[in-house]
């Protein structure tokens, strides 16, 4: 099962309390304050795990409840922290605050995590308030109330490309001849109903992902067909690759297809609208292709490719532009990620360049002071060093 937005209500442990507790011992009298502390109480930690691809195992739970502290005891126990409890998402997941809309961290490489709900602390024992003036606290305090929120989990899959098209266009047959990936293929409308990632090796050594999601129709910002609720997980790719179908089944025409499918990117983000994209006319071995193709470049101003799935068509350059631009996308991405790495750098206290050697232990001043000899000398031997 895949599922992509989830909503989860997590409370995190509560601090366990402290004890008033006397030691009662025999022959021990006024035995003074023992009651020990209480146990932190557990934090919820939703970390983004590689090989985690779907938030499945919170779709039929919605609350998650962290151990509480265990309370503190007499003859100083103190009581047990609860350990933490770790969620598990897969990365590219956005943790958001369900109540005020806000994103408290983007999970986006395997190790990120975010604290997201804190666990409450140790309430104190009457031992720990002991002191010259009062030498029988009978005070304690309780543990905390651990924090409690409700968070949406939504899943943006980390795709560097992008494929969008009307359903039965070749989206799912394009990804699996292009990488592993094997995603359900078939001849019929919303044949894929959610998103599938695969993985291409332009050369040996480099690679990028790309995302198939479910076809979009007319509409789909209106909830028609699958709803352009999937298009999130295009979000994050820098380069779409738009498949046209030359023969569309129900008759339609491509170019106004192309058209359709603009108008709902547009409608759904207008930022997404604009990022690059590469126009090819899939199944391109079927009379009528290139008429299309022609067309389209017209209507378009742009380059338009022919690729076939079946033949492997025009699979070798689309595969090789889409590495060629990725390239230059990520070329000029650190001129604008370059302020932030600066100012960033500027705001840590690092130590000067040339003081990286560990500084030398000072000894204590009966090692190095005038006298150290001299009191070793000094000192008793138990045992009689000329015998030796
Ligand atoms: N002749 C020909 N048929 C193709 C080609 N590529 C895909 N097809 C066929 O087109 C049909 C639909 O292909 P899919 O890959 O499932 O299309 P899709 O865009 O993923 O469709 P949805 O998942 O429903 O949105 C299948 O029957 C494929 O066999 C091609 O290059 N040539
Ligand atoms: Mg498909």
């Amino acid at each position: 099962m895949f599922v992509d937005r989830v909503e989860i209500d997590l409370r995190a442990g509560r601090g366990g309390n402290g004890c008033v507790s006397f030691r009662r011992e025999k022959y021990v009298p006024r035995g003074g304050p023992d009651g020990g502390d209480g146990g932190d109480g557990a934090s919820i930690i939703l970390e983004a795990r590689e090989g985690v691809n779907s938030l499945a195992q919170f779709a039929n739970r919605k609350f998650w409840r962290a151990p509480n502290g265990a309370p503190g005891q007499g003859s100083g126990c103190n009581g047990r922290a609860a350990r933490d409890l770790k969620l598990y998402v897969p990365p590219g997941t956005a943790v958001i605050d369900a109540k005020q809309h806000f994103v408290i961290k983007d999970l986006l490489k395997p190790g990120d995590s975010v604290v997201v709900a804190r666990g409450g602390k140790r309430g104190r024992g009457n031992a720990s308030f002991k002191s010259a003036q009062n030498q029988a606290p009978r005070e304690s305090t309780p543990g905390e109330e651990g924090e409690s929120r409700l968070v949406i989990l939504e899943l943006k899959s980390i795709a560097d490309v992008g494929l969008l098209g009307m359903p039965n266009a070749g989206k799912s047959t394009l990804l699996s001849r292009i990488s592993a990936a094997r995603p359900e293929i078939a001849n019929y409308p919303f044949t894929t109903k959610h998103p599938n990632i695969g993985i291409v090796h332009p050369t040996p050594d480099t690679s990028f992902a790309v995302a198939d999601i479910p076809g979009l129709i007319e509409g789909a910002s209106e909830g028609v067909g699958l709803g352009h609720e999937f298009l999130r997980h295009v979000e994050r790719a820098g380069l779409l690759v738009h498949l046209v179908e030359p023969a569309p089944s129900d008759g339609s025409d491509p170019v106004l297809n192309y058209q359709t499918i603009r108008h709902e990117l547009e409608s759904y983000s207008p930022e997404l609208a604009k990022r690059d994209e590469i126009v090819v006319v899939s199944k391109c071995e079927l009379p009528g292709a290139e008429p299309v193709r022609d067309a389209l470049a017209e209507a378009t101003q742009r380059e338009v490719r022919l690729i076939s799935a079946v033949t492997g068509q025009g699979l070798p350059e689309l595969i090789q532009r889409i590495a060629r631009r990725l390239a230059e996308l990520a070329a000029a991405a650190p001129a604008t990620a370059a302020p932030d790495a600066s100012t960033e750098a500027a705001g840590r206290i690092t130590a000067p360049a040339g003081d990286r050697s560990p500084k030398p232990r000072r000894l204590p001043p009966h090692l190095t002071g005038l006298t150290a000899k001299l009191s070793d000398e000094r000192q008793p031997r138990d045992f009689d060093e000329a015998g030796q």
